[in-house]
């Protein structure tokens, strides 16, 4: 049994009320290990270790900042086989998936933002011979990064990265249902030497290690990626602090299919946004939207495709659907299925649990799900499922898919597929997200602004918009004449 432990101080140490966690790999449905469930006593340490080392870090140059991501990327790169490993097992997600992304996506991410680090400017505004304005940025100081379980290290280190880049100290609070690569990657901080207290790691509840988190003095700002209904919590929490918060929260994306689209394309693509890890990615395009003369040709070939998707052991080459995070998660996604059906909904492939013989029988496995004929107003179609589960409703005007849209409480991403660039970009602008991708879907690139709109959350975080978020801001205005004698001052 693995004992994973919080690191603070840029020490290893059990939680300090004794309370532990057990830990289990989804694709198994067994125990593998334990974690702390820690409190506000470990918060409180953790905090008091940011604190301390906030001031040295902060002194430190750039370039030197900039060698500590370079050298942590470089150590997470010689083990990336073995984090890929530990994904897989904690998140029930296909190896070759944490392979392919998760692992490489935090690589980079650490990468991007030790550059970053080097390339910042700040702006100067001359507004007449003797008055000169310029911004000047400083670290926030503590700040709270609180990560989610679909994309563990790949959110966590999106976090990390900026952070610490520009001058900060953090305390993390991965999620209690996927701490495993949270752990290892503190390992790798203490062998790049990284100074102690610049990085901690409490692992735990939302209601018991997060929260204290969230509300304590010292922490200036919080970066949390989870539920809306959590963010809206944490929101609760820190807007009488006057804290900075960046919320990314759930999304119920639309996939908008126009006759005119690259079908092949098209139907391929809408495969991977719907079932790629599980589901379980805030991106994925869960509402499909398909132009009525098209409908019946992509349903017929979307369900063929979709049944070659295949669930399996989270370890086999030809695996493309791991397990599901937890037995209460599948229960969740199955309950949004029963809902869809009870609506009058019509079930196309799938809705229901998969079994993997050998080892992984007990695991969390779900069929990937289509269905149709599921009226808009169901809980199926208005709330995010965030399992391998999807909808398809024809529609027949630009005007009309654009209200099914934008009906949602939810505005974080979408996917247009058309060939005709002026209705692209007209539907692009119309949609109400954050996010919009044509002709394609999971295009990212790293300079980019990353967040939602409505209840999908606030801020953005990506190249300057993560410089921005985690740095302070100042106008310093320079006069160089005495106002009073008129003289050169
Ligand atoms: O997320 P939570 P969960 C959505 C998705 C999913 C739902 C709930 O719909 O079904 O959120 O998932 C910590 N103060 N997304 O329960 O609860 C918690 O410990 C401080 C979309 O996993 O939001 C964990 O570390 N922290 C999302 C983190 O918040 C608190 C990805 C996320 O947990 C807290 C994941 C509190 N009061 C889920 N309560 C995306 N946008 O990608 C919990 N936490």
């Amino acid at each position: 049994m693995q004992k994973l432990q919080n690191f603070i101080a840029g020490q290893f140490c059990d939680p300090v009320s004794n309370r532990w966690l057990d830990v289990e790999n989804p694709s198994r449905g067994q125990i593998y290990g334990k974690c702390p469930n820690s409190d506000e006593l470990d918060v409180d340490k953790a905090v008091e270790a940011a604190s301390s080392a906030l001031n040295r870090w902060r002194a430190i140059d750039p370039h030197t900042r900039s060698e500590f991501l370079y050298k942590i990327a470089d150590l997470l790169e010689a083990s990336a086989e073995e984090f890929a490993l530990a994904e897989s097992q904690d998140q029930g997600k296909p190896l070759s998936l944490a392979r392919t992304m998760d692992i490489p996506r935090a690589i980079e991410n650490f990468r991007f933002f030790a550059g970053k680090a080097l390339h910042t400017s700040s702006d100067s505004f001359r507004t007449n011979e003797h008055v000169l304005h310029y911004t000047e940025r400083s670290p926030l100081g503590v700040v709270a990064l609180i990560s989610p379980w679909n994309l563990p290290l790949y959110l966590l280190s999106w976090k990390i990265a900026p952070a610490i880049a520009f001058g900060n100290t953090v305390v993390c609070k991965p999620s209690e249902l996927t701490p495993l690569t949270a752990f290892k990657l503190c390992h790798v901080l203490s062998q790049a030497g990284l100074p102690a207290g610049v990085v901690n790691m409490v692992f735990g509840t939302g209601p018991s290690a997060g929260q204290p988190l969230v509300a304590h003095k010292k922490v200036r700002a919080i970066s949390f990626t989870g539920g809306t209904k959590t963010g809206a919590q944490i929101a609760a929490t820190a807007a009488p602090q006057f804290k900075k918060m960046s919320l990314e929260l759930g999304g119920k994306n639309p996939n908008i299919i126009f006759e005119d689209a690259n079908f092949e394309l098209a139907v391929q693509t809408s495969v991977r946004s719907s079932f790629l890890n599980q589901g379980e990615i805030c991106l994925c395009g869960s509402r499909i939207y398909v132009q009525k003369s098209i409908f019946e040709k992509f349903i017929q070939s979307f369900v063929e495709h979709t049944k070659r998707f295949k669930v399996g052991h989270p370890l086999h080459a030809d695996t493309k659907v791991g397990a599901l995070v937890s037995a209460e998660h599948l229960a969740k996604v199955d309950s949004y299925v029963q809902i869809a059906l009870a609506d009058g909904g019509q079930l196309l492939t799938g809705g229901r649990r998969e079994t993997v013989n050998g080892e992984c029988e007990g695991g969390y496995f779900y069929q990937p799900t289509i269905l149709t004929g599921v009226p808009h107003t169901s809980r199926a179609i208005q709330e995010e499922i965030f399992g391998p589960v999807v909808t398809v409703t024809p529609f027949e005007t630009e005007a009309e898919v654009l209200n099914l849209a934008n009906e949602l409480e939810y505005g974080l991403a979408a996917s247009v597929w058309t060939e005709n660039l002026s209705r692209a970009h007209r539907v692009a602008k119309k949609i109400e997200s954050g996010i919009v991708w044509v002709n394609g879907w999971l295009l990212r690139d790293l300079r980019t602004p990353f967040g939602g709109m409505k209840a999908s959350g606030i801020g953005r975080e990506g190249g300057d918009w993560s410089y921005d978020f985690f740095t302070e801001c100042k106008d310093v205005c320079i006069q160089v004449r005495n106002e009073i004698t008129g003289e050169r001052a």
